[in-house]
């Protein structure tokens, strides 16, 4: 973990902001796959590790703004736990780590939370998104599981966000140290993919990267010849010759910080001249997104930017006509890239997901569109320095989709649906970088992935 500082540092910022009242963590429990003692692998809460770094289930943390008290309860093991599980740390010594120098037994939260409602002190907790905590929370508070989710609090949520979001040197040191594991997902993908082959087994082979390296998948690998589904998460399928294949993968650091990198990569190790001119255009597209994001732009902008260059060279094909601008106004380009050009990176994938995305990306300046495609962006704000985002574009061809808007002859000035239905199997074209907005442009994070249809086709030669 960080040097205790950086939490007592992270803690007393959250204070200040929040100003009054009780704040509350509740850390995760481990979740049973099927029984109690069959646990999926443990995953401590983002928000929780940023403030409270301990990475054990069973743990709460709590700040008490106007005592200027600091807590973290949780129960030491007992010799059954040492018997079947070892011996493990205090939750003394481990909250001495983050520098918390109060901790109690699990069963007093109960009570410190109850003596503060009786004063009638403000709690403030973040949106819960494990049921358990949620019934957890219903208990502590004597509330119902509704009021539980309507009383998350927007002091704690806004606070929380604009600390999260600004990543410090040693955030960005971890985010890279995930993007090393990511590497070599993408590069032993590359090396391995081959006709003939199902997607699982390359799937098997880049998650057992991971699992050799000590870390976890920071999300479930896509790893597709249907790359035009968006979030696909079946690998059942055999490659194929022509087929292109999406990887998009990624696992996380020591401290749980995510890396997501995404490669389309040729099965027979030669992109097809169709493939070739559908993946150049989302090169270019990438291109122009690194060269416009910096400080002070609003990411939307640069999302609107990535869409013209993707409609552009789509019209190049004949895919799309007419003014290009003009057609990603009207949102033309949303049925080959129904998503957002990316998101932020933390210790989330997602970052700060949980806590509301339009409190991570929107402001009350610039909020959502309600506009196919553009609602999908997560991040729309004006960039910072010190934001992590991924830069993601693509291109999809989703046969019902593309069928849906042909019946209604959608935005047919902007489209050329004969055209269109030549690529009805195509699937789908995505490329992932993650990137560190610094003071006067941005930087490009991890060691570099080859990403041109030249490098990606010549790491497929390098067995
Ligand atoms: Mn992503």
């Amino acid at each position: 973990m960080f040097a205790a500082e950086t939490y007592v540092r992270r803690r007393r910022r959250l204070t200040e902001q929040v100003g009054a009242g009780l704040i509350v963590f509740p850390g995760n429990g481990s979740s049973p796959m099927n029984y109690k003692d069959n646990p999926y692998e443990f995953r401590q809460d983002s928000s929780f590790l940023y403030f409270f770094g301990m990475d054990a289930p069973g743990l709460a943390g709590l700040i008490d703004v106007e005592g200027a008290r600091e807590m973290i309860f949780g129960d030491d093991v007992t010799i059954d736990d040492v018997i079947w599980m070892g011996p493990q740390r205090s939750v003394a010594e481990g909250a001495a780590e983050v520098g918390v120098a109060e901790t109690m037994p699990l069963s007093r939260l109960a009570e410190v939370l109850g003596t503060g409602l009786r004063r009638g002190r403000q709690i403030h907790y973040l949106p819960q998104y494990r049921p358990e905590n949620v019934l957890w929370l219903q208990d502590l508070l004597s509330i119902s599981a509704p009021q539980v989710r309507a009383g998350a609090s927007p002091e704690l949520i806004r606070a929380v966000v604009a600390q999260r979001s600004v990543k410090s040197a040693a955030e960005v040191e971890e985010i890279e140290s995930a993007l090393d594991i990511c590497h070599a997902m993408q590069m032993e993908a590359m090396k391995a993919i081959r006709p003939g082959a199902y997607e699982r087994e390359i799937v098997g082979l880049i998650e057992g990267l991971v699992i050799g390296r000590g870390s976890q998948v920071a999300f479930p690998t896509i790893f597709t010849v249907h790359g035009e589904t968006l979030h696909n998460h079946d690998h059942g399928n055999v490659m194929q010759g022509g087929d292109i294949v999406i990887n998009d993968s990624g696992a996380e650091s020591q401290l749980h910080y995510a890396g997501d990198i995404t490669r389309t990569i040729p099965v027979s190790g030669q992109f097809s001249d169709r493939q070739k001119d559908v993946y150049k255009i989302v090169v270019d597209a990438q291109r122009a997104a690194f060269d416009a994001v910096r400080p002070g732009v609003l990411f939307r902008d640069v999302h609107l930017l990535a869409c013209e260059v993707l409609a552009g060279g789509l019209k190049d094909l004949g895919v799309m006509k007419g003014d290009i601008k003009e057609a990603v106004a009207a949102g033309a380009h949303a049925l080959f890239f129904q998503c957002g050009l990316g998101h932020m990176l933390g210790l989330d994938v997602h970052d700060m997901e949980s806590l509301g995305e339009d409190y991570v990306g929107y402001t009350e300046a610039v909020v959502r569109s309600g506009q196919f495609g553009l609602r999908s962006l997560r991040l729309g704000r004006e960039l910072k320095p010190g934001f992590v985002i991924t830069v993601e574009p693509g291109l999809y061809f989703i046969p019902q989709l593309i069928d849906q808007w042909k019946a209604e002859k959608r935005l047919a000035e902007f489209i050329n649906y004969e055209v269109v239905d030549r690529f009805r199997d195509f699937g789908g074209v995505r490329i992932e970088d993650d990137v560190l907005v610094t003071q006067k442009d941005c930087r490009i994070l991890g060691r570099p992935i080859p990403r041109t249809v030249e490098a990606v086709e010549a790491a497929y030669g390098e067995k």
